[in-house]
C-alpha cells in the first residue's frame, strides 16, 4: 500500500517548525526526512505517535526497518486498517519508500507507534528518534512534541509557534 502526498497535506504541514535546527528536514545516505514530530502525550495515556514523511532520491525503493527511542519502552511500525468499518491499528514489517513519491507518516494512516512511554511527552519539549532504513542506514532524530491539530479535545487551544 502506497500513501502518496496529496497537496491538502503538504499545506497542513507547511507551518510546522523546523526541527534538528534545519528548515524541518533530515538527510541519511538517499533517504530525506521531513517534517517528523511525535504527538504530544493526552492524559495519563501510556502511548503516542511519531509521524514525517520520507522520501528517497535513490533509483531503488528503501525501507524503514525500524525505530527506537529512549522514551518508551517499545517503537513498533504501525499502519491503521479498516475492518468492519472500524480503524485498527496494525503493526507492519517495514515501510517502503519508493523513488519519486512521498511516503506519508500520518495521525490516522503509517506512524511509528511509541508503547510504554517513560514519561509524558510535553507539547514544545523534544524526543529523540532513531530510524534504522535498509540501504541509508540508521539516523537520530530530535523530534518537536506538538499536540494534535483539530481540537481533540474540547477547550483545548493549540499553541502556534511562529
Ligand atoms: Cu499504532
Amino acid at each position: 500500500m502506497n500513501h502518496r502526498l496529496v497537496t491538502t497535506l503538504a499545506s497542513l504541514f507547511l507551518t510546522t517548525q523546523a526541527f534538528a535546527g534545519d528548515a524541518g528536514m533530515a538527510k541519511v545516505g538517499d533517504v530525506m526526512i521531513h517534517d517528523g514530530w511525535a504527538r504530544a502525550s493526552i492524559g495519563s495515556a501510556p502511548n503516542s505517535a511519531a509521524y514525517m514523511t520520507l522520501m528517497t532520491k535513490g533509483s531503488e525503493t528503501d525501507k524503514l526497518l525500524s525505530a527506537s527511542s529512549p522514551a518508551a519502552e517499545t517503537v513498533e511500525l504501525h499502519t491503521h486498517l479498516m475492518e468492519d468499518g472500524i480503524a485498527k491499528m496494525r503493526p507492519v514489517e517495514a515501510i517502503e519508500i519508493a523513488p519519486g513519491e512521498a511516503t506519508v507518516l500520518e495521525p490516522g494512516n503509517l506512524h511509528v507507534m511509541l508503547m510504554g512511554l517513560k514519561g509524558k511527552l510535553e507539547e514544545g519539549a523534544a524526543m529523540p528518534l532513531t530510524l534504522t532504513f535498509e540501504k541509508a542506514g540508521e539516523i537520530t532524530l530530535d523530534l518537536p512534541i506538538r499536540g494534535i491539530k483539530g481540537g481533540m479535545k474540547h477547550g483545548e487551544g493549540h499553541k502556534h509557534t511562529h
